[in-house]
């Protein structure tokens, strides 16, 4: 891949967790349907005044804000940050396994060992993807760290493999989208990750990837690519999403369409396109209706003055 030349945009660090966030508030309603027609989206959209994000992108948050406060990755604090922010708003839809791990750190068991045996094997639910996406934007110029960075942020809560991996691609989606974006051609992301020595199951679903999208047909991607809420059942569905929307929009609605876990997985392929595109793409009439979008950019904004001001 051809080095970075120009400096990266702030537009591409707002656009990705405010995509994310959208990806997320938007597949919300349609959650675990098994098809979603684009036309039901829009609709729900129009109708609703305020678009509420769900547990994607509260622990994006909190990924973010841990982040910025520590300056890096720092697996105590960002354990830490998690806790305070479920506690807060526990409401969000989280899935079964984090409620459990964070009661697991407040009676005392260290951050680094809680989630070991909440499920058996680690958790290999798409909890730890799903809110990496600040990682990738913080670490977008170092590509050897992410792998690291990716693997402390989810060992708080998914300590299996899968689980692992699945936020490491994301991550690697989003550095790529990041510092590539626009004038490089979106299919370069396959090889991109493919320097990333992944298990066999994402080498597996990604390669599937471009036949796939030749034949476009929906109910084969969620066949061959899942859209479930295991991390190798959603995150190469996301990398699709990506590949074969051609615009912001057309990639969120692309992956609400799938059904399934359709919230994250429009999440992750919304934190792609977002930073791939850049704020500007994000049709406004979503933007003006999402909860706490300021924040969310504020954060964004943060992270790209620690790393490229
Ligand atoms: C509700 C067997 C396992 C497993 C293992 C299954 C929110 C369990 C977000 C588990 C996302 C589920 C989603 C999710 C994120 C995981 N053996 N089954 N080793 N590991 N599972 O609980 O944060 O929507 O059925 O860790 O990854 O919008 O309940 O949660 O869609 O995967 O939740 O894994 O979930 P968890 P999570
Ligand atoms: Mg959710
Ligand atoms: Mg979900």
């Amino acid at each position: 891949m051809r080095p970075l030349c120009t400096k990266v945009r702030a537009e591409k660090f707002t656009g990705c967790l405010l995509g994310l966030a959208l990806g997320d508030a938007l597949g919300a309603p349609f959650e675990g349907r098994y098809t979603v027609r684009g036309g039901e989206i829009e609709k729900i959209a129009s109708s609703l005044e305020l678009l509420r994000y769900t547990d994607d992108t509260h622990m994006a948050i909190g990924v973010a804000e841990s982040l910025i406060a520590c300056r890096g990755l720092d697996g105590e604090h960002m354990a830490k940050t998690f806790v305070r922010n479920f506690r807060k708003e526990p409401w969000r839809g989280y899935g079964p396994g984090p409620p459990e791990v964070f009661r697991r750190i407040e009676s005392g068991i260290p951050w680094y060992s809680a989630a070991e045996e909440v499920f058996p094997g680690g958790s290999y639910g798409n909890g730890a993807a799903m809110r990496i996406a600040p990682v990738g934007l913080f670490y977008h110029r170092n590509p050897e760290k992410i792998r690291e960075a990716a693997y402390l942020c989810s060992r708080i809560t998914h300590t299996h493999p899968l689980a692992k991996d699945g936020a490491v691609v994301i991550a690697a989606a989003v550095a790529f989208a990041v510092v590539y974006g626009s004038e490089g051609r979106r299919s370069d992301l396959l090889d991109y990750l493919s320097a990333f020595s992944l298990p066999e199951v994402y080498r597996s679903k990604l390669g599937k990837i471009p036949e796939l999208a030749l034949r476009g047909d929906r109910r084969e991607v969620v066949r061959e690519l899942g859209n479930g809420v295991e991390a190798f059942n959603s995150v190469p569905t996301a990398v699709y999403c990506f590949l074969t929307g051609d615009s912001f929009e057309k990639t969120v609605t692309g992956a609400i369409s799938l059904g399934g876990d359709c919230d994250t997985i429009a999440a992750m392929a919304g934190a792609i396109a977002g930073a791939w595109w850049g704020i500007e793409a994000i049709p406004s009439r979503w933007l003006e209706k999402l909860e706490n979008a300021e924040y969310i950019k504020s954060l964004a904004r943060k992270i790209y003055k620690l790393t490229v001001d």
